[in-house]
């Protein structure tokens, strides 16, 4: 059965290339999550948009799902193929194509990673900003498909901000051009708006015509050590109010043990319980001072215990893999992984009350917080504990995500933040959106894919 679909998906598409080794499902079909057991049908890597269309086509007549496939980094298993769902990677579709310098545009493929989308924006003397550390392994497609913020949307936003068109191909192999660069269009719905952050389940997003702007000024990153997450919005306040920030990110001392122990060194000799991370504008004399007046005002205060700023690029590196490095450095402990936001003003209030929540029902728990306070983006990461078997453990997280919701609800919060519905969150979209909203988003799913192929399963249960 699986040999003769694939055989007519050939035949269907003679130059399409495809993997079907057992390897290569495992590989494609998973994502960061690695918690679902891969299953895909096979996986198809069209090189061009023809080919794309060919393959949707195939797939309307024979009733098969596609899941959109990128650098498959996300954390909420929207990439995840475990029923014979045929992948369809962008991965050798992968280049920038045309350049405009009077636009500042970037047309690209959607499986470019977007390091390589820096890269590119550089080649023209100018930046792509959005940016996080999974730069090197996913592909701006994905980016789009989830919305990612990252590190700098403190300054730059989400990736929303900065598409100005999209070639999407739909569940019958359409393609539609959304928003051809414009930057005024008042012609309707703003079908672009809705692809991005839609998680593949309206359409393959295969090109981009990405917004490219001036590189910022010289800049400085400074490390603060602070004595608790209260003070923390008064230095957020004291910093913001002098400097353009870039960045503004905390995490704990749970966090920064680990950076230690994969390899990071020590940025002070005592060790505090939160630590902040923060990038600002810094070319000319008057930002040193500020920045000064202001590390000084937290210090006079009592807000902050110690600070260090970086004097050279690889000490500006340094020290963002402090909070760079975490991801990874918890990665082998396979954590049980959230990421919610709140309005910036709620967050210390927020926090305590999980962390209460959290402490009370499972004190043993290795809970690690980090985040974007610029964004009221927090990520929890939550370690297994010796001893607890994996079913165990995964039905107490379970339970985290429900406390989670709760607190989240009476917050007006959002269950995710920027890593996306997918598997994981499906269950708690209700927490973040009203039914009449959910009911539209059904309406909506329905218009673009009657049938359901489209990434089925994420987001929503049709
Ligand atoms: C980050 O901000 C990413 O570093 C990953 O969104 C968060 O690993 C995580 O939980
Ligand atoms: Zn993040």
């Amino acid at each position: 059965m699986t040999d003769s679909r694939i055989a007519s998906l050939q035949q269907a598409c003679p130059g399409l290339k495809l993997k079907t080794d057992p390897a290569d499902l495992e590989h494609y079909g998973r994502d960061w999550t690695r918690r679902w057991t891969p299953a895909p049908l096979a996986i198809a890597l069209p090189a061009t948009v023809e080919e794309v269309q060919a393959v949707m086509r195939w797939t309307a007549a024979e009733g098969v799902a596609v899941v959109p496939s990128g650098g498959r980094t996300g954390l909420s298993g929207g990439a995840v193929a475990a029923n014979g769902e045929l992948v369809l990677s962008l991965e050798r579709m992968n280049k920038a194509l045309d350049y405009d310098a009077v636009d500042r545009t970037l047309v690209v493929q959607a499986g470019m990673p977007l390091e390589a989308l820096h890269n590119a924006a550089l080649e023209h003397g100018l930046i792509y900003p959005v940016d996080f550390a999974a730069r090197g392994s996913c592909s701006i497609g994905g980016n789009i498909a989830t919305n990612a913020g990252g590190i700098r949307v403190i300054r730059y936003g989400n990736t929303r901000e900065w598409i100005a068109g999209l070639k999407v191909v739909t569940a019958t192999g359409e393609l539609l051009e959304l928003n051809k660069g414009l930057i005024k269009n008042s012609s309707g719905y703003d079908f672009r708006q809705l692809l991005i952050g839609s998680e593949g389940t309206l359409g393959v997003i295969v090109e981009a015509t990405v917004k490219l702007t001036d590189p910022p000024p010289a800049s400085n990153v400074m490390l603060l050590a602070l004595p608790s997450f209260d003070v923390l919005m008064q230095v957020f306040a004291a910093f913001r109010a002098r400097l353009q920030l870039q960045a503004f990110e905390f995490f704990t001392d749970r966090a920064l043990e680990h950076v230690l122990a994969h390899g990071a060194q020590a940025p002070f000799d005592e060790v505090h319980p939160y630590y902040v991370v923060t990038e600002f504008a810094a070319g000319d004399e008057a930002q040193e001072a500020a920045a000064m007046a202001a590390f000084e005002d937290c210090m006079g205060n009592g807000w902050v215990s110690d600070g260090v700023i970086s004097a050279s690029d690889a000490q500006a590196a340094q020290l963002w893999r402090l909070r760079e490095g975490i991801t990874e450095a918890l990665a082998r402990y396979k954590p049980y992984k959230n990421d919610v936001s709140v309005r910036i003003s709620s967050m210390p209030a927020f926090l305590a009350e999980t962390q209460a929540l959290i402490g009370e029902a499972y004190p043993h728990f290795d809970v690690v917080w980090f985040g974007h306070i610029g964004d009221g983006n927090l990520h929890i990461n939550v370690l297994k504990p010796d001893g607890t078997s994996d079913a165990d453990f995964v039905s107490q997280c379970e339970h985290v995500t429900k406390l989670l919701a709760q607190v989240l609800a009476r917050f007006n919060g959002s269950i995710s933040a920027e890593h996306g519905i997918g598997l994981v969150k499906k269950g708690y979209l209700d927490s973040t959106r009203g039914p009449a909203e959910i009911a539209l988003m059904k309406a909506v799913k329905r218009a673009f894919d009657p049938e359901g192929r489209l990434n089925p399963g994420k987001l929503f249960d049709l």
